[in-house]
């Protein structure tokens, strides 16, 4: 707490003041009075503790990818300006950001690997906890990867296109992703196999970034940033596409479903859930599992009356919230807020956004943190493999530590916050389609009319560098109020969810064209389109849109934010679509400053070379207007109102 004094200090401020200065969400406040009272540590304490950050690190031009190092280079021109191999400021700032976009981009990847392993498995039977829920998503898939379905057997169908998904990852030779050739545009394309970035194989994209930037490779920044798009665009039009379409065939294409959100839907009366982390095959199990009669009865042998309560946590929270209306009880800085109400039995993790910090803080009160993947695991967590030869066993196995641990819990420790908020969410491209009528000309006709200006995906994280929630809201409510139609995914989803943007009732917040629009439709302005894999789903919807409108998808009026990132997936993520031609906002300051070459390779020449580049602007207020800018810009370019 030492370090929330001096905090408090500098600000002058109280520590309510401070406390709730750090978040637009009245849950953080109120768990962090708790956490002071049980005297536990939060990612807010940990950040102030880490003030003032390294500046080497904070440039990009610290380098430790050799034994030779490390090596910094003097951001003021006094001291070294190259490392020992020589290497200077633009060399090593590049090389950080591909290393850094590599790890987003073999996240997403991963993930998709362990979603088509056990579509595989449902292929060959081993996996028979697990079926095919989307029958016409499947066909649909197969069709634009150009496969035969008619006359053919479901399961012949799956075998075909889980054969292709599998090679994705590694296969050999330099013919172009099937996933991104079924999916991409075609002059996108061509632009891709003009610039000579047309990915290959993502395992393949991945490793070739990593042998660039060992030392001694690759020392040309405008080089080194290629290749990280076309690793990116290895992950947007495959990897994490295909974690998305094999977990809507699998469990099912989001439609729209009310819910509710924020840390208010944990409940006195039950045994409280959390999962966390990022992908459907766990969590999707564990909503089951805690249906199970014999596990219901045992809660409310142990005095949970309510039986038990599954939410969601950040992604896979996500994941579970638009299939199954699951309620979602934060996104990513409200993890360890989550047990600090006391009343969470059990935090049930697989892996992405999963803080280390979460057992220290939970062995403060009675929750069990329970990892479940062998390749994340936490000292001090308790570990249950899954096993997804026998899901629905491992799921209830799992379930039951947690019921039984309700005995545990001790009454005078729980606070939970009242808050929670209703929201629509489960706008996959099918739905939003379907909303629209089967056809994407009513969109199209709004975007020339000038009923709706433009798009915006806004995707991301939350981050303590920024306060929580806030940039997010804001930049939505101003491109709302200005017609713009929002789309987006992970946390930025949540904290739209629990700041009452995803009602349809918010639609009363737009402006004119749009709210005539959403409240025909019955749509909120602002539309979940699921978990942070699921931005594939906004490539997929451009493209279509380019493709109806007969332009590129850098033509449209469209643009990417990620106001509040944190995560080296956002790297990817920015990455994919700025090479996609969808110029991206950041919030929050890449460690790039250090190299002016570097610098202006991703915000002023990247658009000659993909038409679209990155600007970075950490005022919210601010940054709703440059994107407002760009869509006028783009507009007037097409001839369309403005
Ligand atoms: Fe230093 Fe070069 Fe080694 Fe990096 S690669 S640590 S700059 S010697
Ligand atoms: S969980 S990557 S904090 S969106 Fe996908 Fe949220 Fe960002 Fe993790």
């Amino acid at each position: 707490m030492e370090d929330v004094r001096i905090y408090e200090r500098l600000l002058k401020a109280s520590r309510r003041e401070y406390y709730e200065s750090v978040s637009s969400d009245p849950t953080v406040p109120q768990l962090l009075e708790k956490a002071e009272k049980d005297g536990v540590e939060t990612v807010w304490h940990r950040y102030l503790a880490q003030q003032p950050q390294c500046g080497f690190g904070l440039l990009g031009v610290c380098c430790r990818n050799c034994n030779m190092g490390p090596c910094r280079v003097d951001p003021f021109g006094y001291g070294p300006q190259r490392g020992i191999c020589g290497a200077d400021a633009h060399t090593i700032v590049a090389r950080n950001l591909l290393r850094a976009l590599a790890a987003g981009a073999a996240s997403h990847s991963d993930h998709a690997r362990d979603i088509v392993e056990v579509f595989r498995g449902i292929v060959d039977g081993w996996a028979k906890d697990y079926g095919i829920t989307d029958q016409e998503k499947l066909i649909s898939i197969a069709k634009a990867l150009g496969l035969e379905t008619d006359g053919k057997d479901i399961k012949e169908v799956a075998r075909e296109v889980v054969e292709i998904a599998e090679m994705e990852f590694g296969k050999p030779g330099e013919e172009p992703l099937r996933f991104l050739n079924a999916f991409a545009p075609e002059k996108r394309k061509e632009l891709w196999e003009k610039l000579k970035i047309t990915p290959r194989a993502i395992d393949r994209e991945v490793t070739e970034i990593m042998h660039r930037t060992h030392m001694g490779v690759d020392a040309d920044p405008l080089n080194l940033i290629s290749q990280g798009l076309r690793a990116a665009l290895a992950d947007g039009w495959s990897g994490s596409m295909m974690a998305t379409l094999f977990s809507d065939v699998m469990f099912g294409t989001p439609k729209p479903i009310k819910v509710w959100a924020n840390l208010g839907v944990l409940r006195e009366d039950a045994v409280n859930i959390v999962v966390h982390g990022h992908n459907p095959l766990l969590s999707m199990k564990i909503v089951e599992a805690a249906q199970d009669p014999e596990l219901v009865e045992l809660a409310k042998s142990l005095g949970a009356e309510g039986g038990i309560n599954v939410v969601g946590m950040c992604c896979t929270g996500n994941e579970i919230l638009v299939r199954l209306g699951v309620p979602i009880a934060g996104n990513f800085l409200q993890q360890e807020l989550a047990i600090i109400t006391g009343a969470t039995e059990a935090v049930i993790v697989d892996y992405q956004c999963i803080m280390p910090a979460l057992v220290d803080v939970a062995s403060c009160y009675h929750t069990k943190v329970i990892t479940t993947e062998p390749k994340a695991k936490i000292p001090g967590a308790i570990h249950v493999e899954f096993d997804k030869e026998n899901a629905n066993e491992t799921a209830k196995k799992i379930v039951r530590i947690a019921v039984e641990n309700f005995k545990n819990r001790r009454k005078e420790r729980v606070f939970i916050p009242k808050e929670k908020m209703e929201a629509v969410v489960g706008f996959s491209v099918e739905a939003i389609l379907s909303a629209l009528g089967g056809s994407l000309e009513p969109l199209a006709e709004a975007l020339k009319s000038g009923k709706i200006k433009g798009i915006a995906g806004i995707v991301g994280c939350t981050n303590p560098k920024t306060r929580h929630d806030h940039s997010h809201i804001a930049i939505t409510k101003e491109l709302i109020k200005n017609d713009v139609l929002v789309v987006g995914t992970g946390c930025w989803a949540i904290a739209m969810s629990k700041a009452g943007l995803f009602k349809p009732e918010a639609a009363e917040l737009a402006g004119p064209g749009l709210r005539e629009i959403c409240q025909a439709l019955n749509i909120p302005p602002a539309l979940h389109m699921g978990s942070c894999v699921d931005c594939s789903r906004m490539l997929i919807a451009l493209a279509a849109l380019a493709d109806h409108l007969g332009v590129d998808m850098s033509d449209l009026p469209a643009v990417g934010s990620a106001p509040e990132w944190y995560s080296e997936k956002a790297v990817a993520i920015g990455s994919y679509f700025v090479a996609s031609g969808i110029t991206v906002h950041l919030g929050t300051v890449p460690p790039v400053l250090g190299s002016q070459k570097v610098v202006e390779l991703l915000t002023e020449d990247a658009e000659k070379l993909v038409g679209a580049k990155f600007f970075v602007e950490t005022d919210p207020h601010k940054a709703a207007q440059r994107i407002l800018e760009i869509i006028e810009e783009k507009r007037k370019k097409l001839g369309w109102p403005v």
